[in-house]
C-alpha cells in the first residue's frame, strides 16, 4: 500500500518565489512527525512526502491509495482544492491539523475522513480501518492520551527537497496551553496542556547534530518546575536553544541564570501590546506593560536575547499606536521583533465573540494569515491596520531603527553582528514572509 502525505501552502501568504533559496528552507515538523507515526506503526508501508512550503508539488503524478493533506487555518483552502482533485480521482482523502481540529464539520464536507487533535494514537488507526475497509468520517485525539514514548520525528526526510539538505532541529516538550489567552488557538489544539516525559525529550536531543536547537512549544515556561528540569538535564549536552515562552520567567531571575547555563540564547515573548487595555482585552493577565522594559533588561543581564511578538488592532489601539509602538521596541532594545494582525480563528470562542458582535469582515480563510485585517478593529479603519502593519514591519527593520534598537551596550563585535543579522531578518521578512498579497498561483 502506498499513502502520500501533503503539507499545502497558503495562498496569499509566503512561498510563492520559489527559486528564491528562502522558500526551501523547511520550517516545520508537522510532515517529519506523520512519517515518524506511519513508518514505525506500518514499517511495511512505502510513504511520499510532498511539502508545497519547500517544493514544487506536481499532483498529477501523486499515486497513491490513500492522501493525508496537513493544513493550518491560512491554507484549508489549498487543501480543499487537492482533496476535491483527488476525490475525482477516486482517491481515499484524510485531513488533519489545526484548522481541521477546530473545525472537523466544516473539514469533513471536503473529504472521507478528519483527523481532530495529534495524530499519534489515531492516524494508526484511520490507515488500519483503510485496510479493512472500515474508514470513520472522524478521528479524534483521546483526551487519555499518553504523551510517553512519543516516536521521534523523521529528521531527514527534507535532506533531497532543501537547499542545503538540513535535518530537522525542531523539537518539542510540551503541548497546548491552558492560559487562555483571547486570540490564541492553544487552548483548543490538542484538550490541554501536555508535558513529555524530560527524559524523552533529552534522548530525542542527543539525536540532533546540529548544536542549535528550536523549541516549537508553544510556551515553554508554562510549568516552570519543568522547566527547571528540562534545563538541569539539557546542561551537559551543551546545545543553544530558542524557546517561546511567557513574560513570567523574567521574574525569576534564578530560572534565568539556569536557562542559560542550559544553552538557552533567545526567548520569543509575546508582548502583544503596549497598551494595558489591549492586554486586558485579550485576558493576558500576566503582562503587565510598564515592567516590559525592566523584563528585557534582566533577559539581557543574562545574556538571553529577546525575540519580541506583537499582536497589531486589538481594542485599545488607534491609528496612532504604531509610532508610540516603533518607539518602544527601540527603547526597549528587543533584539527581534515580530508583528501579527489580530486574528481570531475559526472554532474558538474569540471567533465566535467577533461574530456575535457583527465584527467579522472577511469570512475567507485565505486571509486569516496573520497578515490581512479580518476583523473590524474598535478604534480605527481595516486600511489604517493594515498600513500600520506594513509601516512597522519596514521601520523596525530600516538600518537606522536596527542600530537604535541594538545600541544598549553589548560588545562591539556582538552588537555588529546582531545588526548584520537583524538587517538580514528584516529584507527577509519585507521581500517575502510577511508580505500581503492577492496570491494567484497554481
Ligand atoms: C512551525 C510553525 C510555522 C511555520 C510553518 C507552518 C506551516 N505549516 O506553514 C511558519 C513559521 C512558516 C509559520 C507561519 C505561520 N503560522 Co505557524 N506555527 C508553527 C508552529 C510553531 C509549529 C508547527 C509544528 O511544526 N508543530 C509540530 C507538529 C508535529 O505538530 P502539528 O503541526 O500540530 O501536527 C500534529 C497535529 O496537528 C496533526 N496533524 C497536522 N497535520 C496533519 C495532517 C494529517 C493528514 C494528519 C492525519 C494529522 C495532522 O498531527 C501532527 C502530529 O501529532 C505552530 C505552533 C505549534 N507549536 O504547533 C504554529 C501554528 C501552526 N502557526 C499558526 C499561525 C497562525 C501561523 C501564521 C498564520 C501566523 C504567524 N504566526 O506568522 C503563519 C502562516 C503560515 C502560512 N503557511 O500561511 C497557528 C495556527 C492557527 C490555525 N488556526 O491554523 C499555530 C498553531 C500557532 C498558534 N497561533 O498557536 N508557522
Ligand atoms: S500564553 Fe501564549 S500559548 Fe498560552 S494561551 Fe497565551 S498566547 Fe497562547
Amino acid at each position: 500500500m502506498k499513502i502520500a502525505l501533503i503539507m499545502v501552502k497558503s495562498k496569499v501568504y509566503r512561498f510563492k518565489n520559489r527559486s528564491i533559496f528562502f522558500n526551501r528552507m523547511p520550517d516545520c515538523l508537522t510532515l517529519g512527525m506523520l512519517h515518524s507515526i506511519v513508518k514505525n506503526a506500518f514499517p511495511e508501508i512505502e510513504i511520499q512526502l510532498y511539502d508545497e512550503t519547500v517544493e514544487v508539488v506536481k499532483k498529477e503524478e501523486i499515486d497513491a491509495d490513500l492522501i493525508g493533506i496537513s493544513a493550518i487555518t491560512p491554507c484549508i483552502n489549498r487543501a480543499y482544492e487537492y482533496a476535491r482533485y483527488f476525490k475525482n480521482k477516486d482517491k481515499t482523502v484524510f485531513i488533519g491539523g489545526v484548522h481541521a481540529t477546530l473545525l472537523p464539520q466544516e473539514v469533513k464536507k471536503h473529504c472521507d475522513s478528519v483527523v481532530v487533535g495529534l495524530a499519534n494514537e489515531t492516524l494508526p488507526a484511520l490507515i488500519r480501518d483503510f485496510t479493512e475497509g472500515n474508514l470513520k468520517d472522524f478521528y479524534f485525539q483521546d483526551q487519555n492520551m499518553s504523551f510517553e514514548n512519543m516516536v521521534f520525528p523523521s529528521r531527514s526526510i527534507y535532506e533531497e527537497k532543501s537547499l542545503f539538505g538540513d535535518e530537522l532541529n525542531m523539537v518539542q516538550a510540551t503541548f497546548g496551553c491552558m492560559n487562555m489567552c483571547g486570540f490564541c488557538v492553544q487552548p483548543y489544539v490538542c484538550f490541554g496542556h501536555h508535558k513529555r516525559p524530560v527524559a524523552d525529550v533529552i534522548e530525542e536531543i542527543k539525536q540532533i547534530k546540529d548544536s542549535y536547537i528550536e523549541f516549537y512549544d508553544p510556551n515553554l515556561a508554562k510549568d516552570k518546575e519543568y522547566l527547571k528540569e528540562l534545563c538541569e538535564a539539557l546542561i551537559p549536552l551543551k546545545k543553544q536553544w530558542f524557546a517561546p515562552m511567557t513574560i513570567s520567567v523574567c521574574y525569576d531571575e534564578e530560572l534565568l541564570e539556569l536557562m542559560k547555563k542550559a544553552g538557552c540564547c533567545q526567548i520569543l515573548i509575546g508582548f502583544e501590546s503596549i497598551s494595558q487595555a489591549s492586554v486586558k482585552s485579550i485576558n493576558k493577565k500576566f503582562n503587565t506593560v510598564d515592567e516590559y522594559k525592566g523584563c528585557v533588561k534582566t533577559l539581557h543581564k543574562h545574556g538571553i536575547k529577546v525575540m519580541g511578538s506583537f499582536v497589531l488592532g486589538l481594542d485599545g489601539d488607534d491609528k496612532n499606536s504604531f509610532g508610540k509602538i516603533l518607539k518602544f521596541v527601540n527603547d526597549a532594545h528587543i533584539d527581534f521583533v515580530r508583528y501579527t494582525i489580530n486574528t481570531p480563528y475559526p472554532g474558538t470562542p474569540y471567533y465566535e465573540e467577533m461574530k456575535k458582535s457583527g465584527r467579522i469582515i472577511q469570512s475567507n480563510w485565505d486571509y486569516y494569515d496573520c497578515r490581512h485585517c479580518v476583523i473590524q478593529p474598535a478604534l480605527m479603519t481595516k486600511d489604517e491596520l493594515e498600513k500600520g502593519y506594513d509601516f512597522l514591519w519596514h521601520k523596525t527593520y530600516s538600518l537606522l531603527n536596527v542600530i537604535k534598537r541594538l545600541n544598549y551596550g553589548q560588545s562591539k563585535v556582538k552588537f555588529l553582528k546582531q545588526v548584520v543579522h537583524n538587517f538580514v531578518f528584516g529584507i527577509v521578512y519585507n521581500s517575502m514572509v510577511h508580505k500581503r498579497s492577492e496570491g494567484n498561483f497554481t
